[in-house]
């Protein structure tokens, strides 16, 4: 089984270590995190170092990782970390609970999470490095940027177009057709309609 390494070991890696679990996909290592995390552990999954060990794991043979620190105002270091892995030459997988259903023409980028009864259904395509996370829904032919952060419980309806590095919070609700640009930030509960 291909080995992972969780970059970052918070809330958001809690979901990811339990998906990854479930889908018996990949072997996990352990976590990097900063020094005052050096001593968690989460269902025996230890933190390994900071980023400084990545180089060495790989070299070691660890060649897949995910970056597990979740959107909420981190967007600028989830797009570094993302970086910084491909230089090293880690693979990064999408990671996809075995709960979510995912219609067969769906195409999802690398890097990109995707929670507990989340549906993603026809013709959509999520880019790199989303979440997607627990119970929201991407209608079809809807397309969701890459590093978007689609939160617990949020609605794209149909050919709903969310640009690169959006965030759309928990329970709201995008109206079909609508399009909204890089950078949006849709707040929790709120309702986007077409104009
Ligand atoms: O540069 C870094 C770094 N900076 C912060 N490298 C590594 N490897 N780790 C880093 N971290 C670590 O990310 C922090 O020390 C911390 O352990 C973790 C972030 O955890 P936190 O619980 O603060 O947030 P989260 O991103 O896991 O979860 C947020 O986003 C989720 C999507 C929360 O708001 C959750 O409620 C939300 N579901």
């Amino acid at each position: 089984m291909k080995k992972i390494i969780l970059i970052g070991c918070g809330g958001h890696a809690k979901s990811v270590v339990d998906a990854i679990e479930a889908s018996g996909a990949y072997e996990i290592i352990g976590f990097t995190d900063t020094a005052e995390k050096a001593d968690f552990c989460y269902r025996g999954y230890q933190v390994l170092g900071d980023d400084t060990r990545l180089p060495t794991l790989f070299e070691k043979g660890v060649c897949e990782a995910f970056v597990c620190i979740g959107y909420m105002g981190r967007n600028r270091l989830r797009n570094q970390l993302y970086c910084t892995l491909k230089n090293i030459g880690f693979s990064l997988a999408a990671v996809v609970d075995p709960s979510a259903i995912i219609a067969k023409d769906v195409k999802i980028g690398e890097g990109t999470f995707v929670g507990k009864r989340a549906v993603i259904n026809s013709a959509a395509v999520v880019g790199k490095m989303a979440i997607i996370n627990t119970g929201a829904v991407i209608e079809h032919d809807s397309v969701v940027g890459d590093f978007c952060h689609v939160a617990c419980g949020a609605v794209l309806c149909g050919g709903v177009t969310l640009g690169a590095n959006s965030m759309v919070g928990a329970n709201a609700v995008i109206v079909q057709g609508v399009s909204l640009p890089e950078d949006t930030f849709v707040k929790a509960g709120a309702l986007r309609k077409g104009s």
